[in-house]
């Protein structure tokens, strides 16, 4: 079971580490935001471009306060690994900033304003990290546990706590990142 976990925390590590250089920094960060932009079919210079890179900036100082202990300015897989163990594995409340980023993340991805994240708002997500088409619905229904049609702060991070802590296939967590991306 162990084994499993700290497998999907490389796999999450990987998918961070975009330019493949065996750290997670700031320019890492930017290229997903920039993943996302492209998903979004929207310009950095527009207000909603500039809201999410200013979210994805938050991201990253709560990664480097959180993981970065020797502030190089780069997170290694050591570095991150511990991080997530102590934030997610063993328990404990769910940091403040890690709230906040999630929060100003489905702000941005309610892209009607209608105060809610739908299946085809939070699909641009799933399908930015990688999900196949096909698959979106299917994370969608297990993701929303309430079943109210919408994706909440609450739903997202308990599947993110899930993906860290539970190894049962089909869980709300196992559905946060391709299968694919987790058998690495
Ligand atoms: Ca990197
Ligand atoms: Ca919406
Ligand atoms: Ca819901």
């Amino acid at each position: 079971m162990k084994q499993v976990l700290q497998h999907r925390i490389d796999s999450t590590f990987a998918h961070y580490d975009v330019n493949r250089n065996g750290v997670i920094e700031l320019a890492d960060i930017y290229a997903l935001a920039n993943r996302l932009l492209q998903a979004f079919g929207e310009p950095a210079s527009s207000e909603r471009g500039r809201e999410l890179i200013e979210a994805y900036d938050r991201f990253w100082e709560m990664l480097a306060d959180h993981c970065d202990t020797d502030r190089d300015g780069r997170i290694g897989p050591e570095e991150y690994r511990e991080a997530m163990i102590e934030a997610f594995v063993e328990g404990g409340p769910i940091a403040m900033d890690f709230l906040e980023v999630v929060q100003s993340l489905l702000v941005i991805m309610d892209t009607n304003g209608d105060g809610r994240v739908d299946s085809a708002e939070f699909g641009v997500l799933l399908k930015a990290r990688g999900l196949a088409e096909a698959d979106c619905a299917t994370a969608f229904a297990h993701l929303d546990t309430d079943g109210d049609g919408a994706i909440s702060v609450q739903e997202y991070v308990a599947a993110v706590r899930d993906y860290y802590t539970n190894p049962a296939e089909d869980t709300p967590g196992s559905w946060l990142y391709p299968k694919a991306l987790q058998r690495i």
